[in-house]
């Protein structure tokens, strides 16, 4: 039979495999053999669509085990897996379609209204998928065989295409091939030990890298089972931990955690590993937890562009407020940010990646791929750490203007645009300032035209058509003017330390 090697690998020993694969909330268990069967069911309903290897399938659908499923099969085709968040306005997922020009969209059967238009004017196909497995798309996937061929596949081509967004511009597609996933899933079950034994509570959403690659890919690979949540609810968290083993999230899953009084070392005595990333954990989360279960959370490093670079080790010590050494076959170098020399051991300066794990570019943006690469194949993460005497990397700050809320990137010149644009507001300033439950949250400084009141709830519904919820600003203060420095340019670290106790301060968040 012709190779498909990330097939082969996650998804064809699911075939004919009796134990359960995922398990719902409810308790009811998905065998992998019977996820094998709605894997080729969803294949069967892609090909009818005309979806071959190459074609991008952009879904936007709740998590379901559906939605997994089509993941699957986008793989078993050869096809390019284009997840994107459900919360994405119809505007947002345009300029998506326009980019990638996927052959099909599967979306949520309350947008279909509104993706309707967007579908007919790139030319995709639109179907639907709902959170509890129906829509156009389950239907027509009831009406195919549980079984299938796979495509054949090199290990260099392309298997998803995750938007992320650049410092300027708009979203640029990260090419992720077959050998990036399945390099760095190899990678990870064994550093992170995990076997067929092993059960993950999964509450992380599925369509950014966290949740689908590190979560999905790792326990595909290994065999197990996950505890399939829908998303993060605490209380749910708590009351299947004790059939799980491990558990991965973002910062914001423990402190929520933490502040529950639920929550308690008996809750997690079965689990062997708690592991963190996407944004940093504070070093006091970590002790905590530790004070609270007993277990020391694994943090890890990685990036949509990279996967995972960085992991705090299973067996040796876990530092807090560090991501731990590179991870095998990964080579990680600070240099410096604007020279590109390497620098010394303990020396703050822009963290650079290379190795199997690190994606092939930017979906048809070859100038921006040139410009985030060095000639010798490095790729520049915009981070900025340093490695200590011990090979463990600590991240210190970023020099890509970016801000991370509970693990989900905002990037605020897009923000900054969408508010410039409003009636009343002369010109706008977005930062991440420290929030206790977001880690870091939005917050917009306004300077309004002179005489124009700002009516922050009219503010918010206006551009609730441009910006999905997770990017409106938490809070939204008024200003004069913008602090500028000498050359123009908003000073926004000036911001970032004058606003810096808005949301720990007096109680105002929330
Ligand atoms: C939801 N909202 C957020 C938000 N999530 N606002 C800011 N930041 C967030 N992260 C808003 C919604 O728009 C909504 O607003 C309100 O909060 C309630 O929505 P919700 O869906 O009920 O929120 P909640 O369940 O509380 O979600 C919070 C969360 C979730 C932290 C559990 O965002 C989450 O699961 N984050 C994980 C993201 C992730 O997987 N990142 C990995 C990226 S990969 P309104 O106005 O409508 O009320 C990556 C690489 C790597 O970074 O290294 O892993
Ligand atoms: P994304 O583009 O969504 O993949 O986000 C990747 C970014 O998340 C990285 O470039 C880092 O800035 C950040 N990140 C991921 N893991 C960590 C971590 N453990 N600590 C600090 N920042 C992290």
């Amino acid at each position: 039979m012709a190779a498909n090697p990330l097939y082969d690998r996650l998804f064809a020993p699911l075939n004919g495999r009796e134990s359960a694969f995922v398990i719902l909330p409810d308790g009811t268990a998905l065998s992998g053999d019977a996820f094998h069967a709605m894997l080729a069911r969803a294949a069967g309903a892609l090909s009818g669509q005309g979806v071959g290897p190459g074609d991008r399938v952009a879904v936007q659908v709740e998590k379901s085990p559906e939605a997994l499923a089509v993941y699957g099969a986008a793989v078993a085709l050869g096809a390019v897996f284009l997840p994107l968040n459900p919360a994405y306005t119809p505007q947002e997922v345009d300029y998506f379609a326009g980019n990638a020009k996927p052959r099909l969209l599967l979306a949520d059967p309350s947008a279909e209204a509104a993706l309707g238009p967007v579908a007919a004017r790139h030319g995709c196909t639109l179907m639907t998928l709902d959170a509890a497995g129906g829509g156009s798309f389950a239907e027509t996937m009831g009406q195919q065989p549980a079984s299938l061929t796979p495509a054949s596949r090199h290990p260099g081509d392309l298997a998803a295409l995750l938007y992320t967004s650049g410092t300027t511009g708009r979203s640029k597609g990260a090419m992720l091939t077959q050998h990036n996933l399945l390099s760095n899933a190899e990678v990870l079950v064994e550093a992170w030990r995990f076997t067929g034994d092993d059960v993950l509570l999964h509450a992380l959403p599925i369509f950014h890298t966290h949740g689908l690659f590190v979560a999905c890919n790792v326990m595909l690979l290994a065999g197990g089972a996950m505890i399939y949540l829908p998303k993060f609810d605490a209380g749910e968290v708590i009351r299947l931990m004790p059939q799980a083993t491990a558990m991965m999230g973002v910062p914001t899953f423990y402190t929520r955690l933490l502040d529950d009084p639920r929550f308690s070392h008996d809750a997690s005595a079965h689990m062997r590993l708690f592991t963190s990333g996407s944004a940093p954990l504070l070093a006091e989360t970590h002790t905590a937890f530790e004070a609270c279960t007993g277990h020391r959370i694994l943090e890890r490093y990685g990036m949509t562009e990279t996967n995972m670079t960085t992991s705090n080790p299973y067996d040796g010590e876990r530092r807090p407020g560090t991501v731990g050494p590179p991870l095998p076959g990964v080579e990680l170098r600070v240099t410096d940010p604007e020279t590109g020399a390497p620098l010394p051991g303990g020396e703050i300066g822009m963290i650079e990646v290379r190795g199997p794990n690190v994606f092939e570019g930017y979906w048809r943006m070859p100038e921006k791929t040139a410009e985030e690469f060095r000639a010798d194949g490095f790729f520049i993460t915009g981070d900025l750490g340093f490695i200590d005497a011990d090979g463990y990397v600590t991240i210190v700050g970023r020099e890509k203007d970016l801000i991370i809320s509970g693990g989900l990137n905002v990037y605020p010149k897009e923000v900054e645009l969408v508010l410039d644009d409003q009636p009343g507001v002369r010109e706008s300033a977005v930062i991440g300032v420290p929030h206790p439950d977001l880690g870091e949250a939005v917050l917009a400084v306004l300077v309004p035209e002179s005489g124009a009141e700002i009516d922050a709830r009219a503010l918010h519904v206006e551009t609730a058509a441009y910006l999905a919820g997770f990017k409106q600003p938490k809070a939204l203060v008024t200003a004069e003017a913008l602090p500028r420095n000498a050359m123009g340019k908003v000073q926004k670290a000036l911001l970032r330390r004058q606003y810096a106790d808005h949301f720990t301060g007096s109680g105002k968040w929330g």
